[in-house]
């Protein structure tokens, strides 16, 4: 079932999230800027150049829609706390997220992506306090864990994050979209919760 998600395809970049149609499951990738949002999902759905990736922060501008399935999407969003774009841009960015998780009706699910090297955040755990007062489930996955010493178990990053998130330790993946490292449960949970959505 997860080599479906060699066949994702881009389906739309948008900034207005009402234009989008309607969906029967999704799938959103959150992050601050630079976390490798965009690489995760090139490395989930085993495809190099689906999303596009960059040194730079701020490289994702607007909602990038990826279609897996018919009505079933991954959500690739411009990342939060990236310092140089003007307030104005930020406020944009901020407005666009909370419109796509919030205002949408769609069934979905959240993967809050950090750094498995530099650790949750603040901006990290306001993130997923937002998402808990509003009821929407989400995973983290904590990425770059090639930059982790290699004395450090990924068991112990996996317990740190269950820790401070208060989640089930179902719900944390440790991965390096660089070393394509750590996706298969990941797959397949991404795809059994696009799949066990009814369609309309
Ligand atoms: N070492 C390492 N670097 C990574 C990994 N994943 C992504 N990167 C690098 O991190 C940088 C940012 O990657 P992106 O995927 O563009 O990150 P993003 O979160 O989508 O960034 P924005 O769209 O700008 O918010 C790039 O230089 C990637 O090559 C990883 O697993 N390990
Ligand atoms: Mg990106």
């Amino acid at each position: 079932m997860t080599s479906m998600l060699e066949k994702t395809v881009f389906f739309r970049a948008t900034s207005e999230v009402c234009s989008l149609p309607k969906s029967t499951a999704e799938v959103i990738f959150s992050g601050r800027s630079n976390v490798g949002k965009s690489s995760v999902i090139n490395a989930l759905c085993s495809q190099k150049g689906l999303a596009r990736i960059s040194k730079t922060p701020g490289r994702t501008r607007s909602i990038n829609v990826y279609s897996v399935a018919m009505k079933k999407w991954i959500i690739d969003l411009p990342g939060y706390g990236f310092a140089k774009v003007s307030p104005k841009v930020r406020e944009l960015w901020k407005k666009m997220m909370e419109e796509c998780i919030i205002e949408r009706e769609s069934k979905k699910v959240v993967c809050i992506i950090i750094d498995a090297f530099v650790g949750p955040t603040e901006l990290d755990f306001d993130m997923a306090h937002w998402l808990s007062k509003y009821g929407i489930p989400f995973k983290i996955v904590a990425n770059k864990c090639d930059k982790v010493f290699k004395d450090v178990a990924e068991s112990d990053i996996k317990n740190k994050i269950v820790e401070c998130f208060g989640i089930d330790k179902s719900n944390v993946f440790v991965v390096s979209a660089k070393k394509r490292r750590g996706f298969g449960k990941l797959q397949i949970d991404v795809v059994d919760f696009l799949m066990s959505s009814v369609d309309e």
